[in-house]
């Protein structure tokens, strides 16, 4: 009973985890209820149905972001008061229609009227794109029929929301990349045999808005994983796109860019690599051979993020655990040693290893010396991590514990059964689980921690 709280607590939690950390998100108008309406929104619904020839109308819910009604209040001419934008769509026609409603005399009218580029809303966000003083808004828009998804930009010209740029995308993300004190929109696009990243930016007159910059990825992809934008460097404002995508052989790797007068600018890149590989008689001072591209291929599925919190995005490089190299094995049993680095001289350098047991929620740092020496071992069991020394020559012996360093225990508060916990001390709460970790006694090992060491090197996840 307790394993099955935990299992389902715990996939609960990686799904929660993986879809605020991604940004992609599955929930589809046909999910949701429809909510009830307050009294503004009615107002604004009545308002609405006035406006429409069709004396039904059915209200359209974008699919993701932070916008989910289909009545979005932003200020977009300006004037310091919030329009409603209203997605709907009328009985004869699949295709959704936008309305544009403001307050004249306390009273909710539609002032303005467009048809949408497709049937579903993908998202609604608001960004400074232009040189127009108000807010421009992005749509992104999709259909069943179509793979190909496409992001419009809007702006308010002359009481009226004209369509600045339309551009089919797989992916999107929005920052001021360049910090100009303008909003940059990154499209990452996979079509066909193409795969692309492209920045998009007002052009010279300041309110057209069109793709500056093109980067072709790796055509190994099969899809975008993760998009992340942050500092890339600790000793450096300058800011960078992160592109973890999933490449042929369920295997991850990632590409960054930053962006400069010039546009996109490759400091992982696929086409890095491809050079390298060109090279005909690699000189010793140009190894290492592999590319910054070709460290970062993983199987380990996990993503740029800023782990630490020191507001530079890690990059993991990650390696199978001592022991576990062997490529028969089902990845549900493989462990792994991830190593969070920054970008520094055109190499990677370390900012810290560690195992991440992403059932359980939690991480544990290794110490320099544990690196290629510590291993763990996953006691089925009771889902206990014990970290022991590995032996080379124990390479089919995993179960081989003689030389136990730690354990970390993953304990539900329902679970009243487990009277095995006798010198565990408590590392962390975290809603009904509480963890705990052992020392072994008389551990003579070079390897040794303390109780305190271990309780610093653990860290929620
Ligand atoms: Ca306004
Ligand atoms: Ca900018
Ligand atoms: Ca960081």
């Amino acid at each position: 009973m307790f394993r099955k709280l935990l299992l389902a607590a715990a996939a609960l939690w990686a799904a929660v985890t993986l879809s605020s950390c991604t940004g992609f998100s599955v929930v589809t108008e046909d999910l949701m209820d429809p909510p009830k309406l307050t009294a503004e929104q009615t107002a604004i619904n009545n308002a609405l149905k006035q406006s429409v020839i069709s004396s039904t109308i059915r209200l359209k819910y974008p699919k993701t972001g932070d916008y989910r009604s289909s009545f979005v209040f932003h200020d977009i001419d300006g004037d310091d008061e919030q329009e409603a934008i209203a997605f709907y769509s009328v009985e004869s026609s699949d295709y959704t229609r936008v309305s544009l409603l403001d307050q004249k005399e306390g009273q909710w009218v539609a002032v303005y009227e467009l048809p949408g580029a497709s049937e579903d809303v993908e998202f609604i966000s608001f960004a400074n794109i232009t040189d127009n003083p108000a807010d421009d808004v992005i749509i992104g828009w999709s259909s069943p029929d179509q793979e190909e998804k496409e992001l419009c930009v809007y702006s308010m010209v002359d009481n009226t929301l004209t369509l600045q740029h339309s551009e089919t995308y797989s992916e999107y993300i929005l920052d001021d990349l360049d910090r100009d004190g303008r909003d940059d929109i990154f499209i990452v696009h996979k079509s066909g045999n193409s795969r692309s990243a492209s920045l998009l930016q007002i052009s010279f007159n300041g309110y057209e808005v069109d793709v500056v910059s093109e980067i072709s990825l790796s055509d190994a992809i099969v899809e975008f994983s993760h998009l992340i934008t942050g500092r890339f460097r600790s000793d450096s404002g300058q800011k960078a796109l992160f592109i973890d995508e999933l490449i042929s052989g369920s295997s991850y790797a990632t590409e960054v860019f930053t962006i400069t007068s010039n546009g996109l600018i490759p400091l992982i890149s696929w086409e890095m690599a491809e050079l390298d590989l060109e090279e005909e008689q690699p000189s010793e001072e140009l190894k290492p051979t592999l590319s910054l591209y070709e460290q970062t291929i993983r199987s380990e599925q996990v993503f740029c993020t800023d782990i630490n919190n020191d507001s530079v995005v890690e990059i993991p490089i990650s390696r199978s655990l001592p022991g576990y190299e062997d490529e028969e094995l089902a990845e549900a049993d493989k462990l792994y040693l991830t190593q969070y680095s920054h970008l520094k001289d055109e190499s990677f350098a370390r900012v810290f290893s560690a195992v991440i047991n992403r059932t359980a929620g939690y991480m544990i740092r290794f110490p320099e010396n544990w690196i290629d020496n510590v291993t763990v071992v996953n006691q089925v069991e009771n889902g206990e991590w014990r970290f022991i020394r590995y032996n080379n020559e124990l390479k089919h012996s995993l179960n081989d514990i003689s030389e136990e360093l730690a354990r970390i225990r993953v304990v539900s508060q329902n679970d009243y059964q487990d009277k095995f916990l006798e010198n565990y001390i408590e590392l962390d709460v975290k809603g009904l689980f509480t963890y705990y970790g052992y020392i072994p006694e008389n551990v003579t090992s070079d390897l040794k921690i303390s109780a305190v060491e271990l309780k610093s090197m653990f860290e929620l996840i």
